[in-house]
């Protein structure tokens, strides 16, 4: 048995509880196999797979805060610092019921290697709670997240770890995180990313995951000798990634007809009111149902669905494991051209190799969302030199740093002999740089 192969035998035994980490380690170890291969004897005896698959640590805390009846509530709260090997710690803060460390494990994994793919010197963290934002007062959510960073500033810091947004976690939550910041440690830094543009943020940060998916969704086109120009394109979730994708889409020529949230979607055969939408979700914190309100021609349904919607192009924008084998199944019948994940793993292994082998086009999300966490890095060279750039500025560096992806992880996938796998790719090019800092920092 090789060494791939023995890892991540050793790792499903020990971590069988962990589904998610478990699904986001085994699609990276089956494409690093090449890799692996080709230095096995290095990577064992400097147990290069052991090492950057455990985190370097796992902080999980109470969060106790008092809700509007004056009641004590608790959450758990967690910061996993995965590996700093190129950088500080980087990486979002997810508020969802349904984080636990399997969740917040598979998705600080996947940012090491997204994180190096932009570039930028960032290592790969995430951390969240399993506290549910919907529902609550401004004043319960503040009272969460001052808890809640009462405990997590002893572990965080500008060159330390700095955390963003993630589901759930969006600029009113990261504004009553960094005002406690301040408060306990006495330092105005840049600890937290996707600030407010008064108090240190970036311009296009709020736009830059969804904008930097369609830019190497434009890229992956041009390869193939197409555009977006004239297509139709689904997508799900109708939060920030979804929006701002939704938004970019239409800019480029794309018509985009469906949009979903946690209960529901809704398709618009004239193209989607993004206006509406923002209304809706960004302002009014309220449902999709609300969508017929501005657009009576529009469709509203219960439950999941987008994918069954005839389009060329297809962009999963809510949350992991949302695309299923049965649903790459109908988007191959209807003719989808490509798929691109602006979420963090929403599409199954086996839905994944169904629409890599019935020849879509997929580039996996480490690689097509990592343009929210390159403008956080460049929010964090902002906050370094004192300086705030212009919103052009910014967008053009995004725009570069996208395309560069996708020149690197089409050119990674030819060297190793799988041309046009995005997903072998992206993670051969993502491993390669954390490697060779971990060799070159020795055993630890
Ligand atoms: P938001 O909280 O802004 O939006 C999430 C959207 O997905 C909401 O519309 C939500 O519905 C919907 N949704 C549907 N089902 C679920 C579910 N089971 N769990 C959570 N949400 C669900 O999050 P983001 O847009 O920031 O994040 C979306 C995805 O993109 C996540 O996978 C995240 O990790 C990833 N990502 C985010 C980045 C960022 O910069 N924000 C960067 C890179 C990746 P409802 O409206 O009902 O809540
Ligand atoms: O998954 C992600 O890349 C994010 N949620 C953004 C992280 C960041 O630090 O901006």
């Amino acid at each position: 048995m090789g060494y791939t192969e023995k890892t991540l035998d050793a790792i499903r035994a020990k971590y069988a509880h962990q589904p998610e980490f478990l699904q986001a380690v085994t699609e990276v170890f089956e494409s690093l196999e090449p890799v692996i291969t080709k230095n096995e004897k290095l990577y064992e005896s400097e147990a290069i797979l052991e090492r950057i698959t455990e985190p370097d640590r796992q902080i999980i805390f109470r969060v106790p805060w008092v809700d509007d009846s004056g009641k004590i509530r608790v959450n758990t709260g967690y910061r996993v610092q995965f590996n700093n090997s190129i950088g500080p710690y980087k990486g979002g803060l997810r508020l969802h019921p349904s984080v636990n460390l399997s969740v917040i494990k598979f998705l600080g994994f996947e940012q090491v290697f997204k994180n190096s793919l932009t570039g930028l010197p960032i290592g790969g963290g995430k951390g969240g709670s399993d506290f549910d934002p919907k529902g609550k007062s401004d004043r319960e959510v503040m009272a969460f997240c001052q808890s809640f960073m009462t405990e997590l500033c002893k572990y965080i810091g500008a060159d330390t770890d700095v955390p963003a947004g993630d589901i759930g976690t969006g600029a009113r939550e990261i504004g009553y995180m960094f005002g406690q910041y301040k408060r306990i440690r006495g330092l105005y830094e840049g600890v937290l990313t996707g600030k407010g543009l008064s108090y240190g943020g970036s311009l296009a940060r709020t736009e830059a995951t969804g904008y930097g998916l369609l830019y190497i969704v434009d890229a992956l086109l041009k390869d193939h000798g197409t555009s977006l120009d004239g297509k139709t394109v689904v997508i799900s979730g109708a939060g920030n990634v979804a929006i701002y994708a939704a938004e970019k889409a239409t800019a480029l020529g794309g018509k985009v007809v469906t949009m979903s949230d946690s209960t529901g979607w809704i398709y618009d055969k004239d193209g989607i009111d993004l206006a509406a939408v923002k209304e809706i979700k960004e302002v009014r914190r309220a449902r999709l149902t609300e969508y017929k309100n501005y657009r009576p021609n529009s469709e509203y349904h219960e439950g999941r669905g987008v994918w069954g919607v005839k389009c060329d192009v297809a962009l999963p924008c809510a949350t992991q494991n949302e695309l299923l084998i049965d649903d790459a199944k109908e988007l191959v019948k209807n003719g989808a051209i490509a798929v691109c994940e602006g979420a963090n793993m929403p599409t199954t292994i086996e839905a994944t190799k169904y629409l890599q082998e019935n020849g879509v086009l997929f580039i996996p999300g480490k690689a097509a969302n990592a343009g929210g966490v390159a403008t956080s890095a460049l929010e964090m060279s902002q906050n370094s030199e004192r300086l705030s750039w212009t919103f052009e500025e910014v967008d053009s560096k995004l725009h570069g740093i996208m395309t560069n992806i996708y020149a690197n992880i089409a050119g990674a996938s030819e060297e190793f002999g799988m041309k046009g796998n995005y997903v072998a790719g992206a993670n051969i090019a993502g491993f390669k740089k954390v490697v060779d800092a971990m060799l070159a920092h020795g055993a630890c």
